[in-house]
Parts: C-alpha cells; sequence; structure tokens
C-alpha cells in the first residue's frame, strides 16, 4: 500500500457549513526574506541561522521567498486559489526594530500594504503578532526569561493595532508557545538556543503574559476577533503499558499536560495543571509567577487556533533522564512513530486531529476553534512537463479534512480551515529543504508553481467540500 492509499480515509463527499473559512498560513521569517530592508532589526531568528550548525545547510531568512518585494503577485495567487482568509505574522523587528520605544513606519507600511492587497482581492487578513522572531536586542536584555519582555510585547501589540486595527478584524497574539519555550529555551533546536529547564517554563509563562496583555491592547482598539494559537496533539501511550491505571496512561497524562494543558489550562481555566507546577517548581521555581497573572493571561479570547501536525507517542520507561524539550518528563520516552511518515518524519494520523478538536469541545467548550495550520512536507520535485503532482499531500489534506468534518458532525463548533503553507518556505532549523507548500517555490529564481494540491484545494474552496474519491473536485 502506498502512502497515499494508507491516508485517503474515504471516498465520501463531505460538506462543509455554510461560510466555513477556508485559507493558508505563513510567518514573516519564513516568507518575507529582505532581512536589512527598510529599518528592520536583527531578530534573533537571524542571529541563529548564521551561528553554525544550527540550521540545515547553513540556511537563513535573508531572502526566503522574497515575499517582502513579492506580496502583491503572492497576493495574486491567493486569489487564484480563492482563499477566504490568509494568517500572515507581523515582524515585530520591521515594527520595532530593537523590541521597544517609537514604530519603525517603513516596516509598518508593508503591512499596511499587504492588508491592502488582501481586502482589494476579498480576502480577510488574519494577522498574528509573533510567529518567534524576538528582536535579537530583547533576547540581549534576556528574552522571553525576563518579565519584561511580555510588557514591550504589549506595547508592540498596541503599536500594530494601531496601524492595521481599521482593517484587520481578526488577530492572533502568539503562535505555539510551546514551541518558542521549549525548543527555544528548553532543548536549544530553535532560536535563540538556549537549553535550560528553568528557562524553557520562564519562557512559556513569559510567553501566556504576552498573549494576555496583547489581547487587552487589541480589544482597546474596538471589534477585534483575537485568538491565540497553539499547537495541540493527542498524546498516546503506546509501551504496552496502557490501561486507565497502567504506567503509560501515566506518562501520556504528565506529557499531555506539559504540551496541551500547560496552554490551555491558564488561557480558558485560569490557572495551571498541576504536574505543571511540580515540574517547573523542581526545576528552578515559581518565582516568575506573580500574583494577578492568572487574570491577565485568562483574558477572554473569541477563536482559538489550533496548529495540528501529528500525535505525541509515549512509554513508561523508569530512569530514563527527561527529553529537553519536555522538561519535567523523567521516566518517559518518546518511542519512534510507524509509516506512514511525512519528510520531516512525522507520521501521518488525520483521526488525531478529530480527537483535538472533539477534546477541545469537551473539555474547554465556548471557545469557537479555527485550525490556523495543517499540511504536509513531502519531498515535492517539478516534472519535466513543469507541473508539480504531490498526491500525498492531497490524500494528506483530503484525510484530515474528512477527520475535522467528522468532529464538527460531533458537535466541536470549528469555523476554519487554513493549510500550512501557501508556498514553500523557511523551515526553521530544517531550512528549505522541507517543502510545506501548496505552492511550489523555485528558490534560485523565486518563480511559483502551483502543486496539484493547491488546484485539489481550489476546488474544495469553490466547492465548500471534498468531492467523493479523495480528489475534492479536480480531475
Ligand atoms: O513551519 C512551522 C510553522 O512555523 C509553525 N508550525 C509548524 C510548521 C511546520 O513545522
Amino acid at each position: 500500500m502506498t502512502a497515499t492509499e494508507a491516508i485517503t480515509a474515504t471516498d465520501r463527499r463531505v460538506t462543509f457549513p455554510p461560510g466555513f473559512l477556508w485559507g493558508a498560513a505563513t510567518a514573516a521569517y519564513q516568507i518575507e526574506g529582505a532581512a536589512r530592508d527598510d529599518g528592520r532589526g536583527p531578530s534573533v531568528w537571524d542571529t541563529f541561522s548564521r551561528t553554525p550548525g544550527k540550521v540545515a545547510d547553513g540556511h537563513t531568512g535573508d531572502v526566503a521567498c522574497d515575499h517582502y518585494h513579492r506580496f502583491r503577485d503572492d497576493v495574486g495567487l491567493m486569489a487564484e486559489l480563492g482563499l477566504g482568509v490568509y494568517r500572515f505574522s507581523v515582524a515585530w523587528p520591521r515594527v520595532q526594530p530593537d523590541g521597544s520605544g517609537p514604530a519603525n513606519p517603513r516596516g509598518l507600511d508593508f503591512y499596511d500594504r499587504l492588508v491592502d492587497a488582501l481586502l482589494n482581492a476579498g480576502i480577510v487578513p488574519y494577522a498574528t503578532l509573533y510567529h518567534w522572531d524576538l528582536p535579537q536586542a530583547l533576547e540581549d536584555r534576556g528574552g522571553w526569561t525576563e518579565r519584561d519582555t511580555a510588557f514591550r510585547f504589549a506595547d508592540y501589540a498596541a503599536v500594530v493595532r494601531e496601524r492595521l486595527g481599521d482593517r484587520v478584524e481578526l488577530w492572533s497574539t502568539v503562535n505555539e508557545p510551546w514551541v518558542a519555550a521549549f525548543l527555544g529555551y528548553g532543548s536549544g533546536v530553535h532560536a535563540p538556543g538556549r537549553t535550560s529547564a528553568h528557562d524553557a517554563f520562564r519562557a512559556a509563562h513569559h510567553l501566556l503574559l504576552a498573549h494576555g496583555l496583547s489581547v487587552r491592547e487589541l480589544r482597546a482598539g474596538g471589534a477585534a476577533r483575537v485568538s491565540l494559537t497553539l499547537n495541540l496533539a493527542p498524546v498516546v501511550g503506546r509501551g504496552g503499558g496502557a490501561g486507565p491505571a497502567g504506567p503509560d496512561t501515566a506518562a501520556a497524562d504528565l506529557v499531555d499536560a506539559l504540551l496541551n494543558r500547560q496552554f490551555l489550562d491558564p488561557v480558558l481555566r485560569g490557572g495551571y495543571p498541576e504536574p505543571v507546577l511540580a515540574a517547573a517548581a523542581r526545576l528552578g521555581g515559581l518565582d516568575h509567577v506573580r500574583d494577578g497573572d492568572a487574570a491577565v493571561i485568562a483574558e477572554p479570547i473569541d477563536l482559538l487556533g489550533v496548529n495540528y501536525y501529528n500525535p505525541t507517542y509515549v512509554a513508561a520507561a523508569p530512569g530514563t533522564p527527561a527529553d529537553p524539550a519536555f522538561p519535567g518528563s523523567e521516566g518517559v520516552a518518546f518511542p519512534p512513530a510507524d509509516p506512514p511518515l511525512t519528510a520531516m518524519g512525522w507520521p501521518i494520523v488525520p483521526d488525531g486531529l478529530g480527537e483535538v478538536l472533539v477534546r477541545l469541545s469537551r473539555d474547554y467548550p465556548g471557545v469557537p476553534l479555527i485550525i490556523t495550520e495543517n499540511g504536509a512536507a513531502f519531498e515535492d520535485e517539478r516534472g519535466p512537463d513543469g507541473r508539480v503532482p504531490d498526491p500525498c499531500r492531497i490524500a494528506y489534506l483530503d484525510a484530515h479534512l474528512r477527520a475535522a468534518h467528522a468532529a464538527l458532525a460531533s458537535g466541536a463548533d470549528l469555523r476554519g480551515y487554513l493549510v500550512w503553507s501557501l508556498m514553500d518556505n523557511f523551515e526553521w532549523a530544517e531550512g528549505y529543504g522541507k517543502r510545506f507548500g501548496l505552492v511550489y517555490v523555485d528558490y534560485a529564481t523565486q518563480r511559483r508553481v502551483l502543486k496539484d494540491s493547491a488546484r485539489w484545494f481550489r476546488d474544495v474552496i469553490s466547492d465548500n467540500g471534498i468531492a467523493a474519491n479523495g480528489t475534492g473536485g479536480h480531475t
């Protein structure tokens, strides 16, 4: 059985509710390039990617997809696909090159032009304020381990809202705080590359505080609809010790607390889960958590953004040291996943998306959901006819959409689905080798080519659903 066959879930036609939002997502450092243009300051990712050995093949975001100069054509591609919504991120170091103080108007001008181009094309702009490009000047003062960074972020949010708030109604504060904190300050595989359990918990808390403070700033501008974007995954015990009281179940519960509930509970329930408090207390203390923070972090949101890629597998393994990305997970192993896998080596498990959505609607009712990222990297190549056939991606998206649809049918309040990503881009520590796009980017020429999946997604959007046989409306 091929990977494509293995992940094609069913051949039934499914239709989404009227008004369902269809879109695609990107992030500033991954596509913009123009790293020194118009007064942009350096970010932690500029520093990190220039540090030998940190990013595959020494790639940097200096040029990326050159979207900064080509955004009008890229918006044209979005219009061609029929996107209803486009999620992009604003680069903090373009807006405040040193992370504080007066705004750099030329940096804001870029987002002004982008938002106008989107609106002219009938596409809803969905602005993320933070997708990991912390101004280096703030990292030099302690970065996310410092409480002050959260307050600088709130100031930055106010500056962006003042310029774009008359036209942008849909906002996300922070993208994937788990990744920013635990890969940036715990395992160090992401910028700024620090490796301290204590720093990782501090960073996570200050990112949550930044979220809550910036929700307040965005609200001060009026009618904004505000979200937070979390990477969420089912955590599955698979060492043979599962069962209600089995050791794998306890391991799964601990990792679920570290990965999912560490963010969901403070935002949607007003406080950290006990296993997170215990781990953070043991690994450096909780001095960074102050009275009043819980209320700020629990500031109501209008929408929760869900980024889903794959489940996390765990097994009880007494004596195993903690994985640096999961400080506090001593005694837990992370067994490798079975095929089918994406080019990232990530397991393809569409039902995991459904599980996440149903769990959210059960355990955290009342907050509408939007899938802000879902997609996959595969080994895409241009054929001799110039086309980029990517049947695995079509099958992947088809199966995940079917899982999302089933979750809707089970009562999940799901409002939309955005593919990661609009186009191939800088995949962080993996550089440009991993292609997630609906649109193929030839980095030598910056030529864009619609992959077959882009045409398929265009038909899904225009049909507001998926046709039978896992093909969308695409023939
Ligand atoms: O490329 C990233 C994105 O920046 C955040 N979510 C996961 C994607 C794939 O790794």
